[in-house]
């Protein structure tokens, strides 16, 4: 198996780094985060899913929610912090058949501007810095996500390439993924296709007539495989090219596997109206000084 390319974080963005980047579409820098910063939003994430009202939302969450009431949940959640579960962790009637804690597969998206702990995690110097490495020009955070990978239920995150959720013209969407926990090939680590950020985007994720979100193919080829693990200990920063296939497997082990992912893209590219993700004109997306 390849084994992927991995840097120690220093405080300084190198030209090896930047090369890095440059062939392989992502980039792992180990001991980016202290192990406090990584408990400290470990224990956000679940004072959040503590305040999550489960009951609340039975509709988006029930079979007969699957459409209208959970596309609104999800867009909303662009300027909001919401709870998404694991499939088969609610009834048909949307009736949670899991422990709360067990049951959240990710939270999301606006926690890098309305949670004052991810806010200043997001906004730390050291962030700037690798951003400017990787050729931002005016960084904008646009997107957080807590995936938690529960034991035994978190699921599957499909092989895809981000800017086809976060699609700017030209494409400038990278990750900056964050291990708050070790992340191995038993708990569900990220894999990673190599090099194949060079070839095109293949779907567009974009609102249809009906408001709807629709998926689009823009190109049939098929996708490079996503065979490299990026097995990382906590602290890690790994950063992902926006067209860069990857995926995570389900987590069948007993050790939950939390990340915090926050996606960025630059200010200078336009950004459609058609993406799903729209902030309110009184909550536009800043760079790393709020
Ligand atoms: O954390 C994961 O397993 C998947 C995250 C991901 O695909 C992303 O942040 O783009």
């Amino acid at each position: 198996m390849t084994t992927a390319t991995r840097y120690s974080w220093q405080g300084e963005f190198t030209p090896d780094m930047a090369a890095s980047f440059d062939a392989d579409g992502f980039l792992i820098l180990e001991a980016f985060a202290s192990l406090d910063s990584c408990a400290d939003l470990m224990a956000q994430s679940r004072r959040i899913i503590d305040g999550f009202d489960a009951e609340q939302n039975k509709v988006v969450f029930s079979a007969a929610g699957q459409s209208h009431a959970a596309t609104e949940y999800f867009i909303n959640s662009a300027g909001n912090i919401s709870c998404f579960l694991e499939k088969g962790a609610v009834d048909e009637n949307g009736n949670l058949i899991k422990d709360k804690h067990q049951a959240i597969n990710k939270i999301g998206h606006a926690l890098h501007d309305l949670d004052p702990v991810f806010a200043e995690f997001s906004r730390q110097p050291d962030l700037a810095l690798v951003a400017r490495g990787v050729g931002f020009h005016d960084p904008r955070l646009l997107q957080s996500m807590v995936i938690c990978k529960q034991p035994f239920i978190g699921g599957e995150v499909n092989p895809h390439q981000d800017s086809t959720f976060l699609y700017t013209e030209p494409q400038t969407c990278v990750g900056f993924w964050f291990a708050l926990e070790d992340a191995t090939i038993e708990n569900g680590c990220m894999w990673a296709a190599p090099g194949a950020h060079r070839s095109e985007l293949r779907q567009r994720f974009a609102r249809g007539n009906d408001g709807m979100m629709e998926m689009t193919t823009l190109s049939d080829a098929p996708m490079e495989n996503a065979d490299v693990p990026l097995d990382v200990p906590a602290g890690s920063l790994i950063l992902l090219h926006g067209r860069l296939p990857h995926s995570s497997p389900e987590n069948n082990s007993g050790r939950s596997r939390y990340a915090y992912a926050l996606h960025l893209v630059d200010g200078t590219a336009d950004y459609p109206a058609s993406n799903w993700l729209q902030r309110a004109d009184d909550f536009p997306t800043k760079g790393f000084v709020a």
